[in-house]
């Protein structure tokens, strides 16, 4: 796979005059997941979290890196399918081995934590491969004496403490930055504040799924956003990123794209189409194997469009890797619409509007609707029964 593969391409030249330290940060790969959000894609879905986590190695070896950091959640869950742990395993092992890679260090997150029966404390029982660290709340620091890095892992933001001899300090957390009145509470949390003072030269967080930039004063923080889409809604692109510290305190880096799933969220006002065909064929011209396509269906529909969710779903599901659809669309209430075709069709409607006043549940509510569209539909003359 060439460099081009991954979209933005990076050129980052080694200062000779410089110690510097070049490593691949990811986190929340979520490996394994399986989510009913995806429905019938969902296997597909777990292939291509592995592939992402596959290109993330192959970064490592690509931009040359020291090290690949993985801040929590690897895994979906602490005992993930045993051909996944295997597979990672042996990546890992490999990326170290055969590479210019001297080290991986992994943290638990909130999905795989270090519990009773979980694969890290079977990993950790039975030795990792060379290279590979897996920090834990007994184990929190790793020193790497040949890249004159130390690594601490903070369960608690307050006990991250810099080693004063290393080159470099990382620290690794797995958690939320505060955020006054947007995240206030969680698990981990860390502040703006606690982060300055932190003392470490770049903080390598985890557990927000989307890329997020909270450096303060001396100490870069970031999140590096999923390798991959994990949610359905997720709206980023999956990436890693490729970072460079240098002893003298600098810092630069650059993400790198390694998914291939894309969201796309398309209101379509039905008062633009004639008739569900139209519709139809407007939603196929966006088709693509690797977008997820979350259709919101609004306005109102014309009279006598019989708005079928199924049926839209049933044409052009197999043309995206997945569709959502959400009808918030109204049917066309008004008194002063196209006048009825016959004296029943007028009473009709007056029937279905009572109907629709007396529903108690947005299902209730749609399924009146929908009866209203057909029924008005048939006594007008049209086949919309097939
Ligand atoms: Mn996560």
């Amino acid at each position: 796979m060439s460099r081009s593969d991954y979209g933005q391409p990076y050129h980052q030249a080694h200062d000779e005059r410089m110690n510097c330290l070049r490593f691949v940060h990811t986190a929340d790969v979520h490996l394994g997941r399986s989510s009913q959000a995806f429905g019938t894609a969902a296997a597909e879905h777990r292939r291509r979290l592995e592939q992402a986590f596959e290109r993330c190695v192959t970064c490592c070896r690509d931009y040359e890196v020291q090290l690949l950091i993985v801040a929590g959640d690897l895994f979906d869950s602490p005992r993930p399918p045993e051909r996944t742990a295997q597979r990672v395993r042996s990546l890992f092992a490999d990326l170290v081995g055969q590479s210019q890679v001297v080290a991986t260090v992994l943290i638990p997150g909130t999905h795989d934590p270090i519990v009773p029966g979980s694969i890290y404390e079977r990993w950790l029982a039975e030795g990792l491969p060379e290279g590979m660290h897996l920090l834990s709340a007994e184990h929190p620091t790793l020193n790497i004496p040949e890249l004159g890095l130390a690594l601490h892992f903070a369960t608690d933001s307050s006990k991250l403490q810099p080693d004063p001899e290393a080159s470099f300090n990382i620290g690794l957390l797995h958690g939320s930055v505060q955020i006054p009145g947007l995240v206030d509470e969680d698990e981990v949390i860390i502040t703006p504040a606690q982060i300055a003072g932190c003392g470490m030269d770049y903080l390598a967080l985890g557990h927000w799924h989307s890329f997020g930039d909270y450096s303060q004063q001396n100490v870069v923080a970031l999140y590096p956003g999923s390798p991959e889409i994990v949610a359905i809604d997720q709206a980023e692109q999956g990436q890693v990123l490729v970072v460079d510290l240098d002893d003298e305190g600098g810092c630069t880096w650059a993400p790198v794209t390694t998914g291939t799933l894309q969201y796309q969220q398309q209101n379509l006002d039905l008062a633009d189409f004639a008739d569900m065909e139209e519709l139809i064929q407007a939603i196929l011209t966006l088709a693509d194997g690797d977008t997820i396509l979350d259709i919101r269906l609004v306005g109102i529909a014309p009279e006598q469009m019989i708005v079928d969710a199924d049926q839209i779903l049933e044409r052009v599901e197999e043309r995206f890797f997945r569709v959502r659809l959400t009808d918030e669309s109204h049917a066309d209430w008004a008194e002063t619409g196209p006048e009825p075709s016959s004296l029943v069709a007028g009473r009709f409607r007056e029937l279905m509007k009572e109907r629709f006043a007396a529903a108690e549940t947005d299902e209730q509510r749609r399924v009146v609707q929908q009866a209203r569209s057909l029924g008005l539909a048939l006594l007008a003359g049209k086949e919309v029964l097939g």
